[in-house]
């Protein structure tokens, strides 16, 4: 070996290796002594050039390591520091970008509206059992589509297996779920422990995840491609905005929070929209702001924007739509400051103040009474009880007032004196409809033990069948009316059209089997008040003929009634209707209805519009106006009606609130 000739310094290596060095003369310490000895005569022997090459490549090689040292140093310290920066808020979360085009829709490009996104690499997809998502108990899978949806249905099956991404500025880990939700992983979305009401987990769900996916048929893909035509419309022309003015091209501002895009949101997730739903999802993320100066009427943000963010939640596990929830929920409170804790009708979100409307002191029944669902369900979520408290008491309070009517309730009621005013007019539809409705769900929501409620919805119920019913010529058609001290009008608004749903409902949950009989009846009128039509669209209001004319119809339409603004509650009630008796012909009532807005509601350059006459089909006078609930409600009801997938929204796991939003029932059957 090279040993004994006394070895250059680079083949010291080979040298050390040798078994002689190891146990030979002198042992190792020896040798280490003689090599050093060796290395420097062979030093001095070089030329001064030759060493100041060698000293240079040391000093390089010595400032390179210290480079590499403090950088490994930020990476350990963003390491250690990762569980804080996953409690920052989501408008602080970087904006993720989907990595893998083979698995994701190719990355668009941002713009003014949606941001930016940095480059991300894609990462080892995560094993599901580890990711926390929210309350996985309570997310539905997608509904599988046939064969025309199947590239899109591909990419959701893909997208379902999870892909983990990595920004690269803040080395920050995100998880797309299989709904384009980004959701962080070590981010805890479930309820904290305080919880009002524990949800108990569903029996079935194990299981329910094993079950193939129903296929999409026909009219859900048209369904699909309605709610895609009025999205175009709605991003085209008002982004952001509340409502889409479809034939101006433009758009109208209620309360500026984009209220549209909010009510739609869980559409797009039932629907299967994934892109759409991620391009929205990003809006939520970084442009909705409730900490504005404006006036918001307490009854309809907590149903659509409340509701909308708290079902969400539930549907994509994004604690995103949670932490929204939290902050329009507490902006909300103010209201319930009153001398009588009945709630104000408006609140100013920015302020924090609230006052009624400027010429009265009086809030509506049903508003006051229709917002128990959204905020019972924020407590359960938060742990902070503060928002079921304040809605409990206005339930318990208007249970034991006086001036109702076997259960029928007045339209107005006191925020100073609690007291019903504006006594002796009695109806199920305007001011007063969903009060009737929440006392049925919020029952079921709690799980069915909270009596009062069923006490007074059940007597309700039993007014509506001794004041409010009658029967319509020539086709006999059972109708529900007005009663206004004492006098009966034969009016029903196209809003009364929810009750054949709830009492179906009712029925489902084991109340009264006549319940069902009458749901039948007036689902048959609701449907009447579409077909008697020269459209095929229910005005907003009829009068129903209680004599037989010759040449009249049951349905008469005066001049102001005649519009019809794409409400929900006929397609509500037909999809309840269908879920629990299995009769096509709710299916077939439900498609001449979409096939009717499309006829006359439909504006071609995106979104489609109220009109003002249902009743001229050469001219229906379009309004130029498309509501929130046509996205958020009339289109998924419309969606649900056609599917044969009952796990599809489980009505015994979750209860719609009045605005097709679904939230968990707490104890589910
Ligand atoms: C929606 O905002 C809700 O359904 C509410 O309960 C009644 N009005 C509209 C739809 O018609």
């Amino acid at each position: 070996s090279g040993a004994a000739a006394g070895p250059p310094c680079r083949d010291f290596i080979s040298i050390t290796l040798g078994p002689e060095e190891v146990v030979g003369v002198g042992g190792y310490n020896n040798s280490k002594a003689w090599r050093r000895r060796s290395c420097w005569r062979k030093w001095k022997q070089l030329s001064r050039l030759q060493r100041s090459v060698i000293l240079f490549l040391f000093a390089f090689l010595a400032v390179c390591g210290v480079i590499s040292y403090t950088s490994m140093g930020e990476a350990w310290k963003s390491i250690t520091n990762k569980s804080l920066d996953d409690q920052r808020t989501e408008q602080e979360i970087p904006r993720l970008k989907l990595a893998n085009p083979a698995v994701l829709p190719a990355p668009q490009k941002a713009d003014a509206n949606h941001g930016d996104y940095p480059e991300l690499s894609l990462q080892k997809p995560p094993k599901l059992p580890h990711v926390r998502r929210g309350p996985s108990n309570l997310q539905i899978k997608a509904p599988q589509r046939n064969t025309r949806l199947k590239t899109q249905h591909d990419t959701m099956r893909a997208v379902e297996e999870q892909v983990e991404v990595d920004k690269v500025e803040k080395t920050e880990k995100s998880i797309i779920s299989w709904r384009g939700a980004v959701i962080e992983p070590d981010q805890s979305t479930e309820p904290p422990s305080n919880k009002i009401t524990e949800p108990e987990k569903p029996s079935s769900v194990e299981a329910e995840d094993q079950k193939e996916p129903v296929p999409i048929n026909e009219r859900q893909l048209a369904v699909i491609e309605a709610f895609r035509h009025a999205w175009k419309g709605y991003k085209d022309f008002a982004w952001g905005h509340d409502e889409l003015k479809p034939l101006s091209k433009s758009y109208s501002e209620w309360f500026g929070l984009g209220l549209t895009l909010i009510d739609a949101l869980d559409t797009m997730w039932i629907l299967g929209l994934k892109e759409e739903f991620e391009e929205a999802r990003k809006w939520v993320a970084n442009d909705l702001v409730f900490d504005k100066n404006v006036d918001v009427n307490l009854f309809e943000s907590t149903i659509r924007i409340l509701g909308g963010l708290l079902s969400t939640y539930h549907l994509s596990g994004d604690s995103l739509f949670l932490e929204k929830a939290k902050d329009i929920g507490n902006r909300l409170m103010p209201a319930f400051k009153t001398p009588s804790k009945i709630p104000y009708s408006d609140v100013n979100i920015g302020r924090g103040t609230a006052h009624p409307p400027r010429w009265t002191s009086d809030s509506t029944v049903a508003e006051v009474t229709s917002i128990q669902l959204e905020f019972r369900e924020l407590s359960r979520l938060t742990g902070d009880e503060k928002f079921q408290k304040a809605v409990d008491e206005v339930m318990k309070h208007v249970h034991t007032l006086s001036g109702k009517n076997d259960g029928l309730v007045p339209m107005f009621i006191n925020t100073n004196s609690g007291q019903f005013t504006h006594l002796g007019v009695y109806t199920l539809g305007a001011r007063a409809d969903s009060y009737y409705e929440y006392l049925l769900k919020q029952w079921i929501q709690g799980g069915k033990k909270e009596n009062e409620l069923l006490e007074d919805y059940m007597r309700a119920i039993e007014g509506v069948k001794k004041h409010l019913l009658q029967r319509s010529e020539p086709k006999k058609l059972t109708f529900v009316g007005e009663l206004a001290h004492g006098h009966f009008s034969a009016k029903m608004d196209h809003l009364v059209c929810f009750l054949p749903g709830t009492l179906a409902l009712g029925a489902h949950n084991g109340l009264a089997a006549d319940h069902m009989k009458l749901a039948e009846t007036l689902i048959e009128t609701c449907y009447q008040m579409y077909a008697q039509v020269e459209t095929g669209l229910s005005p907003e209001i009829v009068h129903f003929n209680l004599h037989a004319q010759k040449g009249h119809k049951d349905v008469e339409i005066k001049p102001a009634d005649r519009h019809n603004l794409l409400r929900p509650e006929t397609v509500e009630s037909l999809f309840y209707m269908y879920r629990f008796t299995g009769d096509k012909k709710y299916q077939d009532w439900g498609w001449e209805i979409l096939q009717n807005f499309n006829r006359y509601t439909r504006v071609p350059t995106g979104g489609y519009t109220s009109i003002n006459n249902v009743q001229n089909p050469s001219n229906p006078e379009p309004r130029d106006k498309m509501e929130s609930f046509f996205l958020g409600e009339t289109l998924k009801y419309m969606f649900l009606l056609f599917s044969d997938d009952i796990d599809l929204i489980n009505l015994d796991k979750y209860i719609f609130n009045t605005e097709a939003h679904p939230l968990p029932i707490w104890v589910p059957a």
